[in-house]
Order: C-alpha cells, then sequence, then structure tokens
C-alpha cells in the first residue's frame, strides 16, 4: 500500500507557476539568482513543528531546473521559516549543485563550532534573522548577538528580514552589527507611499550610514500594489536603491515563492523587472554577477 505523504500544504497554498515565459532579458553570463528557497520535500526533509505555514514541496531538482531556464548560473538558497533551524533540505542542495549554489542557514546560539564548520564546508556562507511576526516568533537581541559572535569568525554575513515599520525599533541593534547586513526585499517599503516620503527615506539613510548594510532589490509581486506583470509601482523604489549603492545590491526570484496571497509570479516575468531597476549593463552586472561573487563566492 502506498504510504500517505507527511505534509499537506495549506488550503491556501498557492503553488510556484508551473510554465513560465522566457524572459526577453537575458542574464549576464555568471549571474546568480540570490534569493531563493527549497521546501522539502516534505517526506524526506521533514517541515519544523513550529512552522507557521506548510508549504507545497519544492525540491532542488526543480531549483535547478528553473535555473537553467531563466538563464541563471548560480542560486543562494535562503533557509524558509517553515523548516525552522533544520537546514538539511538547503544543504542536500548546495551538495547537489557542484558548487553553483550557496546558502543562509538559520541557527540557535548553542549552535556548535563544528556545526558551522561543517556548513561553511558545504557552501553556506551566512545565517537570516527574521523579525516578521506572521513568519516567527521574533527573538530578543541578545539571542541573535550570540550567534553573531560565533559567525562574524567564518566571514559569514546576516540577512535581516523585517517590515518597514519595524526599521526604526531595531535601528540600534542593526547599525551595531559588526558583519555585512543583508536586508531582504528592501525593507518591504509600502509603495503606495512617496519614493522620498520619510518612510523609504529611512531605509535609504540606513543604507548611506551604514556601508556594511545591502539590499536585495527583490519580490515586486510581495510589495506592488499596481499587481502583475509590470509591478509598475514597485520600479522607483528598487531604481532608487540601484542606482545609489549600485555595489550592495543582489537580485533574486524568491521561487517558489511562499505565502503568495494575491497572484504566483511568473518568474520569467519577474526576470524582465531586473532591466527596468538596473538599466546599463554595468548595472545589470554588478546587480547579479560582481556583487553576489563577492558575498558569496570569496572562498
Ligand atoms: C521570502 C518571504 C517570505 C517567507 C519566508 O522564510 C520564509 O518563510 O522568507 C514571506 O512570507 O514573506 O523571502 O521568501
Amino acid at each position: 500500500m502506498l504510504k500517505p505523504p507527511a505534509f499537506t500544504m495549506d488550503l491556501d497554498w498557492r503553488v510556484f507557476h508551473p510554465q513560465p515565459a522566457k524572459p526577453a532579458f537575458v542574464p549576464p553570463a555568471g549571474a546568480v539568482d540570490a534569493h531563493c528557497h527549497v521546501f522539502g520535500p516534505g517526506d524526506e526533509f521533514p517541515f519544523a513543528p513550529e512552522r507557521k505555514y506548510t508549504p507545497c514541496d519544492a525540491g532542488k531538482e526543480k531549483l535547478f531546473a528553473l535555473r537553467d531556464y531563466l538563464g541563471f548560473e548560480r542560486n543562494v538558497v535562503v533557509q524558509a521559516t517553515c523548516h525552522g533551524a533544520d537546514n538539511r533540505a538547503m544543504i542536500d542542495a548546495l551538495k547537489a549543485s557542484n558548487g553553483r549554489a550557496r546558502g543562509v542557514a538559520t541557527v540557535k546560539p548553542d549552535i556548535s563550532e563544528a556545526d558551522l564548520a561543517e556548513m561553511h564546508e558545504a557552501g553556506v556562507r551566512g545565517v537570516r534573522f527574521n523579525y516578521v511576526k506572521r513568519l516567527v516568533d521574533p527573538k530578543p537581541d541578545d539571542y541573535y548577538r550570540g550567534i553573531i559572535d560565533k559567525i562574524a569568525k567564518l566571514g559569514w554575513h546576516v540577512v535581516i528580514y523585517f517590515e518597514a515599520a519595524d526599521l526604526e525599533e531595531k535601528w540600534d541593534f542593526f547599525t551595531s552589527l559588526p558583519t555585512p547586513v543583508i536586508v531582504d526585499h528592501m525593507g518591504r517599503p509600502d509603495v503606495s507611499k512617496p519614493v522620498d516620503g520619510p518612510e523609504f527615506g529611512l531605509f535609504i539613510r540606513f543604507m548611506a550610514e551604514n556601508d556594511n548594510v545591502w539590499s536585495k532589490v527583490t519580490c515586486p509581486e510581495r510589495l506592488s500594489q499596481s499587481g502583475p506583470p509590470a509591478y509598475d509601482d514597485v520600479v522607483p523604489f528598487a531604481k532608487a536603491i540601484v542606482d545609489r549603492f549600485p555595489d550592495r545590491v543582489l537580485w533574486g526570484t524568491d521561487w517558489p515563492h511562499p505565502n503568495m496571497k494575491s497572484h504566483i509570479p511568473d518568474d520569467g516575468k519577474l526576470v524582465d523587472f531586473i532591466p527596468r531597476i538596473a538599466t546599463t549593463p554595468e548595472l545589470q552586472r554588478k546587480l547579479l554577477v560582481d556583487n553576489p561573487m563577492r558575498l558569496y563566492w570569496k572562498d
């Protein structure tokens, strides 16, 4: 008899696009998709008991096929909250990638140096601190400081995911971090507010005053109110960051697009968003090749 699957995705879960369009934009040679995830498969890599959502399976084979189809050469696989601090699915993807994937892990302060060294060997180069309350229960600063002390020695960086309203409250902690700090999805601006207004202004100040702070100019599909496929209202925000901080920006698909409720994006159309926010070949090369290579493949 067939064994039933160990997990069933949430009833309102939206599965990634089955057949993305071929993008018109051709990424430069060596391009990196610097923000994507793997989910399970749950039967092999169980989802964490403390997770706040149960996704569809989205394994490494599908991720690597999408990479090739979209014209990318490498991936940065970011640990998703549905796997908690159990990094096995992500690390399995790194090991299967022939050196073409690096990773960002979620770890706890009691992680051993031996475990970190093993992760480094597999290709992990950063840890993620998540402050988005619908995804995790955020921890106090001291919890994260315990982790920083251990990972800074390895030359790793910190990825932070927060909502625009959190930045002011977390400012002192974020600006005290000694490693490179990479912000997911531009700190989730409210794009119905002016690009030159105080909210986005604070984010720009965060990057301007702290030259260790980078931004992923990702997820127009999450931030847009004008909607697909053009996501016009997100362009001024992402372009402002790329123009001003061309050496501290990264781009990624965010495949398989966890928790998208309004629609599931066409990954090909997301790639076509790139030349609208990085408008010259030089900016595109920095965004897609030079910057991620410097951060993830320096050793
Ligand atoms: C993203 C965004 C989301 C989810 C996660 O780890 C995660 O579960 O990051 C989200 O729901 O906004 O970057 O994938």
